[in-house]
């Protein structure tokens, strides 16, 4: 029998997602650069499905059905250029390489037009949900052809996760589209998780709840709007006792975030694509500056904000407006994510359908959340929607959070509590909202030193005032 599907690089991520599709009843040859690793997840898993065991490459591709569907789970990188370079002679046209993992999607763009040009379909999927997501049911982004996805799209559905029936796999759009989505989705996973870290904070330092009163609050916000895995697991960490001190464990934790890459590589690919991801960008650098001790150590003597202790009540009151700005926050990390796709749609010929990204973000991946429903729904409803916030029902309800956000970034400026990405989201929705912007004195500012012209809001054209002789009239250049 030959396999269905090949998965070659057989560390955490390639091992579970073989089993997963042989668990579902694929026949799955199986390689590794390390036979080792081949043989272990025989001797391991082996029972659980129909897996063709390969040493070599030759024998690998041999054991695979046409068009042989080929899926890469190696570091990504040169790891993964190596891989190709290894597989794609031994292919034939209208084979697929499939890359699944965290390759940047510039480089996806790159492998795809060159083995296009050679006659193999190269499908870049971003594979979300971690080690857990890839053996029960991941949120799988895919790229590529849409005939590829033709042959590979029952094979992703049937082993993504799902949510009311639905498969949280979808064809994203052409190249790079699939692996540009998950790092966008990495991208606002890192604001979620900041803006909940900020709010945790908030609660501790200025309502002066322990961690285990906050990992409450995060249970009973966990019930409304705010239902996301990410709330779920916070409450889960918050309610931590360490073993060894008997203190709470977010305590004994050093306060140095580390990262792997896909939100600073958001980040930069935001400042190329001039996509406003303020929120995103604050909780990327917000990660950065905890890194950086020495310069912690020379600001920790400087004088911070008031210290106003609240009552009970207070305290109270302060927890919901605390809900209200996250809520609020959110919508704004989120609507820039998707405009972010947007750009990047317009840019690279991408037609993308918001709403099921928002769709496939429902289950699987870690960003998953009540929340991905409503943004799915709006989408569907209105598929040329510009901003969640055109959307009546999320409109309203920011309307309803903004008196109590901007009370809760006010207090933490007060406080010295840092909000980095509370402040950004709200500055953003206030850039947005605003009438008129002093970007207009930054134009006179550009065209004052550099002649860069301005255009104005009263007639076409683009115009130069001699700054040396001001009252010379202006050039319509
Ligand atoms: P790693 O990223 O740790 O890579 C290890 C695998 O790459 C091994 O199979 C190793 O073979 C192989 N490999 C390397 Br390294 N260099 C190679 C080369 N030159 N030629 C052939 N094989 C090579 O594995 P992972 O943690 O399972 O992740 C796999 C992919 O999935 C990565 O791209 C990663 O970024 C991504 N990932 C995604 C998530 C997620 O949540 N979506 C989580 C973790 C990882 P060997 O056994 O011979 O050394």
């Amino acid at each position: 029998t030959r396999a269905h599907i090949g998965v070659t690089g057989l560390a955490v991520m390639g091992r579970n997602l073989a089993r997963n599709l042989a668990r579902h009843g694929y026949t799955v040859a199986v390689h590794n650069r390390t036979p080792s690793r081949t043989k272990a997840l025989m001797e391991e898993f082996g029972h659980e499905g129909t897996f063709v065991p390969a040493e070599t490459a030759r024998d690998f591709v041999d054991a695979l059905q046409r068009p042989r569907r080929l899926m890469i789970m190696v570091q990504a990188g040169a790891a993964t250029d190596a891989v190709i370079d290894e597989f794609a002679p031994l292919l034939e046209s209208g084979d697929m390489i499939i890359d699944g993992g965290n390759a940047h999607f510039a480089d996806t763009r790159r492998r795809e037009a060159d083995l296009r040009e050679r006659g193999i379909h190269f499908v870049g999927a971003g594979v979300s949900g971690g080690e857990e997501g890839a053996l029960n049911g991941p949120s799988v982004m895919v790229g590529g052809s849409k005939e590829a996805y033709a042959v590979l799209g029952p094979m992703f559905e049937t082993i993504s996760a799902h949510v009311d029936g639905e498969a949280c796999s979808t064809h994203i759009g052409s190249d790079g589209a699939g692996h540009f989505v998950k790092m966008v989705h990495n991208g606002i996973e890192y604001a979620d998780m900041q803006l909940i870290a900020e709010a945790y904070d908030l609660l501790r330092q200025v309502a002066q709840y322990s961690p285990a009163e906050i990992a409450e609050i995060f249970r009973t916000w966990n019930k409304g709007r705010l239902n996301s895995y990410l709330i779920e697991i916070t409450a889960e960490v918050l309610s931590h006792t360490d073993a060894d001190t008997g203190r709470p464990f977010v305590d004994v934790v050093a306060d140095a975030a580390g990262q792997k890459g896909t939100g600073r590589w958001t980040v930069q690919t935001a400042l190329d694509l001039a996509s406003p991801v303020t929120t995103i960008a604050q909780a990327t650098f917000a990660r950065a500056a905890s890194g950086q001790s020495a310069l912690r150590t020379a600001y920790r003597p400087l004088p911070g904000g008031m210290h106003i202790p609240k009552t009970r009540s207070e305290a109270e009151r302060f927890t919901s407006q605390v809900e209200q700005a996250l809520y609020a926050s959110k919508v704004i990390a989120y609507d820039q994510g998707f405009t972010m796709i947007q750009d990047a749609a317009l840019t690279y010929g991408w037609d993308i359908d918001f709403g099921a990204v928002a769709g496939i973000w429902r289950g699987g991946c870690i960003i998953r959340a009540a929340f991905l429903d409503r943004i799915r729904t709006a989408h569907k409803a209105a598929p040329d929607l510009v901003s969640l916030l055109a959307e009546p029902g999320f409109a309203e309800e920011i309307t309803a959070a903004q008196v109590p956000w901007r009370e809760v970034v006010a207090t933490a400026a007060r406080r010295g509590v840092p909000a980095p990405a509370f402040a950004a989201a709200l500055s953003y929705y206030d850039t947005l909202r605003a009438d008129r912007l002093p970007a207009a004195l930054l134009q006179g500012q550009r065209d004052y030193f550099g002649a860069h012209t301005y255009r104005r809001t009263d007639r076409q054209g683009a115009f130069h005032t001699h700054w040396a002789h001001p009252d010379r009239p202006e050039t319509d250049v």
